[in-house]
């Protein structure tokens, strides 16, 4: 996918050029893009043809299924921060339109961000339930889709796992804000109830003790490292974003509680300053990211605790800013 554009305006300040391109055919809007969200959720009906059927527009009354009432609600809450937050009008700071399909095929366990919508499976019902119940999970894939429209990380080693990453990130964020939790009583977990009843975990993935969400017959041990040391070598999983996206997540979580209060505030901006502010390389590597974040710190809050916060994190995690 083509990187957006950026431009320096009048302001000094890099802001993404509004795209003319839309999902689905639908126009972009022109002007000020609204501060409300404009989501359609599809039925897949167990399918793998997207985006299936509508089943729920924008203001229409709950559903019936639980499925679909979740989809848009885990929407609403991820347009509300990326708003209220970090002033950004959606996916692309334009405005785009949110569309999600469930009921993605059959027992399917995943979710996922095809370059233009949501997915969502049911879980086979064993190992994974339904991927729709984790507000981050729905945080995760969306902010897939910001990342896509700003700095673009490929999707590969390093860079693919700073990707993985920063959904991980923004996904927590989303339901730290949600809760109104505060770095102390968030619980950092990726995929909170995501797994079965047999299965022995508590989640996806653990951004503040990587390699410890899961341990279990079936699903294999949680294969995060949470330091440099540890770091995977492996062409499986496109170089191992899933897997050593835990080192920078647990840098966030190092750098996020050490300023304490409301992460999505000091940490989350310096994160999304980073993501969107048009300096990161779509090849940029753990070290390259973890200057930025210094620098987005830098700029942000001058000379100070959140800097030194955030480079102590980064050398907690063995990456050197
Ligand atoms: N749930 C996964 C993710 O969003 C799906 C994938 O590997 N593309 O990263
Ligand atoms: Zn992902």
């Amino acid at each position: 996918h083509e990187p957006a554009r950026r431009t320096l305006e009048h302001d000094g300040a890099l802001r993404t050029r509004r795209r003319v391109t839309a999902a689905r055919g639908v126009a972009a809007p022109s002007g000020t893009p609204s501060d409300r969200p404009q989501r359609t959720i599809y039925d897949a009906h167990h399918g793998t043809q997207l985006p299936g059927t509508k089943v729920h527009g924008e203001g229409d009354p709950p559903s019936k299924d639980a499925t679909v009432n979740r989809a848009n609600a885990g929407l609403g809450a991820t347009f509300e921060l990326y708003l209220k937050v970090y002033g950004r009008h959606s996916i692309d700071d334009a405005g785009l339109p949110l569309n999600a399909s469930v009921h993605y095929g059959t027992g399917y366990d995943n979710a996922f961000w095809d370059g233009e919508q949501m997915v969502f499976g049911d879980g086979d019902g064993t190992v994974f339930l339904d991927f729709t119940i984790p507000i981050d999970v729905i945080g995760h894939e969306l902010t897939h889709g910001v990342t896509q429209h700003t700095a673009n990380l490929e999707y590969y080693g390093q860079s693919g796992a700073l990707n993985e990453s920063v959904s991980d990130v923004f996904g927590s964020l989303i339901k730290q804000y949600a809760l109104g939790q505060t770095t102390d009583q968030a619980d950092w977990l990726i995929g909170a109830g995501l797994l079965g009843p047999t299965i022995h975990g508590t989640a996806l993935r653990s951004m503040k003790a990587p390699g410890t969400a899961y341990d279990d017959p079936q699903l294999g041990k949680d294969p995060q490292p949470a330091t440099m040391d540890d770091y995977v070598r492996t062409p499986r999983d496109n170089g191992g974003v899933h897997i050593n996206s835990g080192i920078p997540n647990r840098a966030f979580y190092l750098a996020a509680t050490a300023l304490g209060g409301h992460a999505w505030e000091r940490a989350g901006l310096i994160w999304y300053t980073t993501l969107t502010g048009g300096e990161l390389a779509s090849d940029a590597d753990f070290a390259a990211f973890a200057r930025q974040t210094a620098a987005s710190a830098r700029s942000l809050y001058g000379e100070g605790d959140a800097v030194q916060a955030v480079l102590k994190a980064w050398s907690q995690v063995g990456v050197p800013a």
